[in-house]
């Protein structure tokens, strides 16, 4: 089985005796609606409409083909596709046979990819031979079985294994649902992207309690108009949360309104889920065009939401708003749909479950005096215990009891509603897409004329923060080959610097790091 880092036998007990943690792979959630109800509709992907019953029956298929290969219980994949139905037969798939997936972001690019092959050492992968990293072999050669979706001439293709009635032999099940189910991507604030082990029992608790609170029913019709395998749009309560309800899960390529208010009239959508910066994109939209009837339900989180867009939602959109304050790493918070109005305009919500511990600490280490801002420090039920092997990193982020630090900063108001007020980690959130600084400042010192580099975030009007990359150089360069070396390396484009800036000496803090704080007030200054 995967190495990770367990519960204590306490928690994990008490965990079990509270009805959280029940034992069940994650792939039964999909298995119980295909044989509960086969031919209710489970995915709407472009013209195709995918009873639960055709899902359950393509990720068998792959699942018996992937198991005919010798792929079992304890292996790892990776994974990369774009918002298709196929996202989601594969990961069922997986599942089935107890390999754990790293599902990486679309937008991912070889830097990201080959840092978690490294880490994970994937016996598969599943990508797009459309994606500009498989116009050619050079990543997927390190694999010993690679699927394609469209596939090229002599490419296994994705498609083929998906058909078919096999079953699976005796001896291929799901990992128990103690263990590690699959990987889910950390946003980071660290030189590699880092991996969350997720177990069947966390994620299920979570995945339930999400589709509970959200109000979830099989009448529900969810876009999914972000990246699929994102925390978000996979958990809170995301696609694996309608199909536990039994619901239909519409998917978008993007958030982007002409798009998606077609999706949503064409399909009957009642419910999406959304980065701030997309709402904006959405209310300018529904001024020309009107609300995008019938949505009921709007879902907003992933960076920090401005109350005066957040009271616009009703009355432009036509729908309810629930404020999401969640992450990869585990704790959840929702507003609840009957809060009041003051609660859901102005709050993230509180934690799924009372088993969740939340911690307000000052710099003193301390808890801060109740209502005051201070580091959200958690342990729960769906909290993950430590980074997928990073000791070091793991020392830093967690306290001697097993509390996560998410680097956030919060503050606790009446009836234990969080509001995110800042942030302490070096990450800067880009309409959501997190950048870890430091991954960014390590590839742009490769070159040796530059002698310093340090990103930081700067205020954006549409995406609420962008990034600026302030550099000491020994030779005059430009942005423009900083940028190209950059690509050149395969980063995600949300991670390429939105600005250079050329400086003659980074100033330091007193403990000799880069004084980030200083740099973005200059820049301010420097705008202004
Ligand atoms: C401010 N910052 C927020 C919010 C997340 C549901 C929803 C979002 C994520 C997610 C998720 C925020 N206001 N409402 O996993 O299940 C910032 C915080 C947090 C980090 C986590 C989910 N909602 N954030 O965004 O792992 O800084 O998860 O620590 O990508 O996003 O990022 P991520």
């Amino acid at each position: 089985m995967i190495d990770f880092t367990r519960w204590p036998e306490d928690l994990a007990r008490q965990y079990r005796a509270r009805g959280h943690w029940i034992g069940r792979p994650l792939s039964a959630g999909v298995e119980t609606q295909a044989s509960r109800r086969p031919d209710a509709i489970a995915l709407i992907c472009g013209e195709r409409h995918i009873t639960y019953a055709a899902l359950d029956r393509a990720a068998t298929a792959l699942a018996a083909r992937l198991a005919g290969q010798g792929l079992r219980r304890g292996d790892t994949a990776l994974v990369q596709l774009p918002n298709v139905a196929e996202f989601y037969m594969v990961f069922v798939a997986l599942l089935k046979i107890g390999v754990a997936p790293v599902n990486a972001l679309y937008s991912h690019k070889q830097s990201e990819l080959s840092a978690y092959a490294a880490q994970i050492a994937p016996r598969l992968l599943v990508a797009d031979r459309a994606h500009p990293v498989f116009t050619d072999d050079a990543i997927s050669a390190g694999f010993p079985l690679v699927l394609m979706l469209n596939a090229a001439a002599g490419d296994h293709d994705l498609g083929d294994w998906l058909q078919g009635d096999a079953l699976l032999p005796a001896d291929a099940g799901p990992t128990p649902a103690d263990e590690v189910a699959f990987f889910q991507l950390s946003g980071g604030s660290t030189g590699t992207p880092k991996l969350i082990p997720r177990t069947h029992d966390d994620y299920d608790y979570s995945i339930r309690e999400s589709a509970r609170i959200c109000q979830v029913s099989e009448a529900t019709r969810f876009l999914c108009a972000l990246p699929a395998p994102h925390n978000f749009l996979l958990s809170s309560p995301g696609a694996l949360g309608v199909f536990h309800a039994g619901g239909t899960v519409v998917m978008a390529a993007s958030p982007d309104p002409r798009l998606c208010f077609d999706l949503i009239a064409r399909h009957g959508v009642t419910m999406a889920a959304l980065v701030p910066s997309a709402v904006g994109l959405w209310l300018q939209a529904a001024e020309m065009r009107g609300a995008p009837a019938p949505l009921d339900h709007l879902l907003v989180g992933g960076a920090s939401f401005p109350e005066a867009m957040a009271r616009q939602v009703p009355a432009r959109l036509g729908c309810r708003l629930q404020q999401v304050f969640g992450m990869a790493e585990g704790l959840v918070n929702y507003t609840r749909l009957d809060d009041p109005d003051e609660v859901i305009f102005t709050t993230q919500g509180r934690p799924i479950s009372a088993d969740d511990e939340v911690k307000i600490v000052g710099e003193d280490g301390q808890p801060v005096a109740e209502g005051e801002a201070g580091q959200l420090a958690t342990r729960g039920p769906y909290t993950f215990r430590g980074y997928y092997r990073a000791p070091e990193q793991n020392a830093l982020a967690f306290d001697a009891d097993g509390f996560y630090y998410s680097g956030d900063l919060v503050q606790r108001g009446a009836g234990g509603n969080l509001r995110v007020v800042g942030r302490v980690k070096d990450q800067i959130n880009r309409g959501g897409e997190k950048i870890a600084a430091e991954e960014v400042e390590h590839l742009l010192m490769r070159p040796p004329e530059v002698l310093a580099a340090a990103l930081v975030a700067m205020p954006d009007a549409a995406l609420g923060e962008k990034s600026c990359a302030f550099i000491v150089a020994r030779n005059p360069v430009r942005g423009i080959e900083l940028r190209r070396h950059l690509m050149a390396l395969g980063i995600a484009d949300y991670k390429l610097p939105d600005r250079f800036r050329l400086i003659d000496e980074l100033p330091l803090t007193a403990v000799g790091k880069p004084d980030k704080k200083l740099l973005r007030a200059r820049m301010e200054h420097a705008d202004a």
